[in-house]
């Protein structure tokens, strides 16, 4: 059942010993999430494995206490944040759960008691109307979490709605900060330079192809999948997609520009399609998604290519 902001406001009313539980390799906008509603309502902020390099220092800076890798079975009920597919929970086995997620694709939300799902930029501005919702304070670290959230999820405005924007304000309202706190925030995160020898790496290994006027960049990495798919778009492809294989699992991350989406590309729905026909699961938005499968990287990364080409083939950009 998908319900609205004092809904969920309502239905958590029935609940104590709450589990507030991010995705693996957990993003600001899914730790802030946690974070925000943990602070309003009582309860435990948990991530699946680990925090990713900008969550950890939003969780050392704002010193937010987190369980790592929690077990569901210890709390009554657990509030799953900004993740769509149960492979995004690693082996986290969920009892009695909802779910609040922005993802165009969720997996998750089929068997959750209730659930808050709809499209926005990030999942912190549908927390922020929670917190509206119910009058609660915003404190000023939970406003610079959200904050931080918004920002990054909606790639510095880049994908924003006005929703992203109205959420920024309100939090400067409501929490009594400015946006540059927020941002000198985000400036305190170190540049991790194996991301960066990885991704240039990548790039550089990247197979070009071109159907029509389309270009798409297929690529592999040990690790920062996500980071070198954005990179690929980035300096001139229209769709990416690389593969990170590890003990017979293959992740594939996938990125595609705003023309290739218009065009009728939906990497969340590709990425689900092809996660099932490979004993796995996947999801995310039009323009950024990923899968988990069984199966070698190569064979998967050209049925995601061979996917996309049957939807862009003879479709002119313009
Ligand atoms: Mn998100």
């Amino acid at each position: 059942m998908n319900i609205d902001e004092i809904t969920f406001y309502d239905q958590m009313l029935n609940y104590q010993n709450v589990l507030f539980l991010g995705h693996r390799n957990t993003d600001p906008d899914a730790v802030s999430s946690a974070f925000a509603l943990a602070e309003s309502f009582g309860g435990t902020v948990g991530v699946a494995d680990y925090c990713g390099r900008v969550a950890s220092m939003l969780v050392d800076q704002l010193e937010i206490e987190v369980v790592y890798a929690p077990d569901p079975s210890d709390y009554d009920f657990t509030v799953v944040v900004d993740t769509s597919t149960q492979s995004q929970l690693n082996d986290l086995v969920l009892g009695d759960y909802c779910v609040i997620d922005h993802h165009s694709v969720s997996q998750l939300i089929d068997d959750a008691s209730f659930y808050l799902h709809r499209l926005a930029g990030s999942t912190a501005e549908i927390v922020v109307d929670v917190l509206k919702c119910m009058n609660a304070p915003i404190r000023e670290r939970t406003a610079l979490a959200l904050m931080t959230g918004i920002i990054t999820d909606t790639g510095h405005f880049k994908h924003a709605t006005t929703g992203s924007f109205r959420a920024i304000a309100d939090l400067i309202d409501l929490g009594g900060v400015s946006y540059s706190e927020a941002l000198d925030l985000l400036a305190s995160t170190p540049q991790d330079i194996s991301m960066r020898t990885t991704v240039l790496e990548s790039a550089n290994r990247a197979n070009i192809l071109k159907l029509d006027d389309w270009i798409f960049a297929i690529s592999e990495s040990d690790s920062f999948g996500a980071a070198v798919a954005t990179a690929l778009t980035n300096i001139g492809a229209d769709i990416s997609f690389v593969g990170t294989a590890r003990d017979g699992i293959t992740k594939v991350s996938g990125r595609a520009k705003r023309d290739a989406i218009r065009c009728g590309i939906n990497l969340g729905e590709l990425m689900r399609d092809i996660g099932l026909e490979y004993q796995g699961s996947g999801g995310g938005h039009a323009g950024a998604a990923g899968m988990e499968v069984i199966g070698t990287s190569g064979a998967v990364l050209n049925r995601c290519v061979e996917e996309s080409s049957s939807i862009l083939k003879g479709v002119s950009r313009n």
